[in-house]
């Protein structure tokens, strides 16, 4: 606690006030909240969030302090379409963003927010994306008339007077802006549960460390310090500054002899890093630890290494598919204190989603508020609904969690959902062949975003939707970091959960069992483990991967481990489509990687 008398703290940041002065001329609140961080404002945002019909609390024995939250059914996951990079100049936007120019983008957004939070409150979010004072963290000022928004910065991130005091007279901030586009009409100053505007823009002003948002109260569209801040601003950032914010979890893996490695793992959204993060090892005497589930930001150290930091607090996770079996840690983090968004209502007064576990219950109320019962035949909870829960409350997060000098990184890893062709898991031959991996990386498309489900789409270092410039630059950045690291970068590997059989069923049981695959990673990184070289990369050696009292047939094993010769040969010509869309920003050094594989496969 500081013992400053309210108020005195914001007077001594003369660009924060100033930032907050012209976005109250902008918007014309009724009232200006500053948020301090404190418990107590968390419980008021709540509170306002019920009042208004935005939430509603859960059955306090079952699930104490938690809230649910039903968005509008035109308002449940990120807006791709809508999301633009506005740089100076279109190409350093790239062929993967829409960009739009930022002085059109400006005036046209100038005029919807003009007035967008009459007879509103608008809360200022002082937030740091990592742990106040720490050399990796980055600190954001957030304006906000959600209190949904605003009470979800206080799960995900370190909000509030800490900030401030941090800040100072410091200009050196994410400035951010966020309205649901909603106005209050003066006749009755009546409100909607979810108030949102059909016209959304996430613009995105890389140059200027700017966000503004309107329209939408979702995820990563209001949650402005995450894929906002956390990655399209930090990766532009990143670039200029020479380090790396990546869409990855974190883990911390600890084998029998109290060894640990830290490792960082890449998969697109709704693709498996929360479970990754959490796993329990079903092999004996290993232990995981979790650090973070979404985003890693990556600097040098000293020692020329690379560290990394959670710079979340909080976990925003896929609901649907989380029980016990799956996820047990994410489960147990549940338990109190979160905040659910989009996932059925039981008639206690609890939550359900598909895939809990459990059979569902005879009457359920769906996340649209209607009566629901298993033979409906439509789910009961929207396919992206989330949890948003304090990581500290995760049984296995790690001592290092919060750590302001961040963790060593040893692997790193890519991967998406591939029915086909990409293995378990291959180690790459060098830095550069795995940035070539994890330029070439696929995935199947999820509900984590709008549009159809199971399209197969290249999804780049499961960047694509969240790098804030041209892809071809951010490539060539990996490259060049790799060769200024040198010997002490991570090894990279590529791994696929997702191999299914001629039949469609999963080959791999996945979740827990993922232990096996980065036992051997562990290993690999030690010198310990055999590997064969191949013309993808390094495969496990037969015996390598530890499959003690694993019940996989050999055939599924064999299926698994495969090199799919042919089916690389066949996906050639769409690598290669998928380059040519970087044109000459395409890194010699990947056209390379491209022709090496082309000549290995024979
Ligand atoms: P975002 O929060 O959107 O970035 O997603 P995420 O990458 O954290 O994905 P998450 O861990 O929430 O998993 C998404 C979906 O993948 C869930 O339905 C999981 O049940 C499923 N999943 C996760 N791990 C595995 C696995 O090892 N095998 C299989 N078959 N499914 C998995
Ligand atoms: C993702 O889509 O990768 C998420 C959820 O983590 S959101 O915050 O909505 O981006
Ligand atoms: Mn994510």
């Amino acid at each position: 606690m500081n013992a400053m008398r309210p108020g005195e703290l914001r007077e001594r940041c003369p660009a924060v006030l100033a930032f907050v002065d012209e976005a109250t001329n902008l918007f014309k609140p009724d009232t200006v909240i500053w948020c301090t961080g404190s418990k107590a404002e968390y419980q008021y945002l709540l509170r306002a969030m019920v009042k208004t019909g935005t939430a509603q609390w859960l059955n306090p024995e079952l699930r104490p302090n938690s809230v649910l939250v039903r968005s509008d059914p035109a308002d449940v996951a990120r807006v791709e379409d809508q999301t633009f990079i506005c740089s100076v100049s279109p190409d350093d936007a790239g062929p993967t963003n829409n960009w739009s120019d930022p002085a059109k983008m400006k005036a046209n957004l100038r005029e919807l927010f003009d007035g967008a939070m009459v007879g509103r409150v608008m809360y200022v979010v002082p937030y740091s994306m990592g742990p106040v004072g720490s050399p990796i963290a980055r600190i954001g000022i957030m304006i906000t008339d959600s209190a949904y928004a605003a009470a979800s910065m206080h799960i995900m991130t370190r909000v509030g007077d800490t900030v401030l005091a941090a800040l100072g007279t410091g200009t050196d901030f994410v400035r951010g802006l966020h309205t649901v586009g909603v106005p209050l009409k003066k006749a009755t100053w009546a409100d909607e549960p979810w108030p949102c505007n059909q016209t959304k823009y996430i613009a995105h002003f890389p140059e200027t460390r700017e966000i503004w948002s309107y329209g939408s109260g979702y995820g990563g569209n209001a949650l402005l310090g995450k894929k906002c801040h956390s990655l399209r601003i930090a990766s532009a950032q990143a670039r200029d500054e020479g380090w790396l914010a990546e869409h990855m979890l974190i883990l911390k893996l600890t084998n029998p002899e109290g060894k640990s490695k830290f490792i960082a793992a890449a998969f697109p959204s709704a693709c498996g890093k929360t479970n990754l993060a959490m796993l329990v090892p079903t092999i004996p005497g290993w232990k995981a630890e979790t650090i973070g589930d979404d985003i890693c930001w990556m600097k040098f150290g000293a020692d020329g290494r690379l560290y990394a930091i959670n710079p979340e607090t909080g976990f925003f996770g896929v609901a649907p598919g989380t029980s016990n079996e799956s996820n047990l840690n994410a489960m147990k983090t549940l338990d109190a204190n979160c905040i659910f968004t989009n996932v059925a209502l039981t008639e206690d007064d609890d939550i359900y989603w598909e895939g809990m576990g459990k059979e569902p219950p005879a009457q359920l109320t769906d996340w649209l508020r209607r009566p629901w019962t298993p033979s409906a035949g439509r789910p009961a909870a929207h396919p992206n609904a989330r949890f948003t829960a304090p990581a500290a409350q995760c049984p296995v997060i790690a001592k290092e969690w919060d750590d302001p000098a961040g963790v060593p990184i040893d692997a790193i890893l890519f991967g998406g959902r591939r029915a086909s062709v990409v293995p378990l898991v291959s180690e790459a031959l060098s830095w550069r062949h795995g940035t070539f991996l994890g330029s070439i990386m696929a995935s199947e498309k999820t509900a984590a975003a709008a549009g159809q489900i199971g399209d197969l789409r290249r999804d780049p270092m499961a960047m694509l939707p969240f790098c804030g410039y041209h892809m071809g630059d951010y490539f060539r950045h990996w490259i060049e970091m790799g060769e200024k690291g040198g010997e002490t970068m991570p090894k990279i590997f590529y791994v696929n959960w997702f191999r299914k059989s001629a039949e469609g069923k999963f080959l791999w049981p996945g979740y827990a069992e993922n232990s096996r695959v980065l036992k051997w990673i562990f290993e690999r990184c030690d010198g310990t483990a055999e590997a064969i070289e191949t013309p993808i990369g390094k495969l496990p050696a037969d015996g390598a991967l530890d499959l003690d009292g694993l019940k996989v047939e050999p055939s599924a094993m064999a299926e698994l481990l495969k090199v799919d010769r042919e089916g690389w040969k066949a996906e050639l010509p769409s690598i290669k489509e998928h380059f040519e869309t970087f044109g000459a920003k395409l890194p010699q050094g990947l056209a390379a990687e491209l022709t090496a594989l082309e000549q290995r496969l024979g």
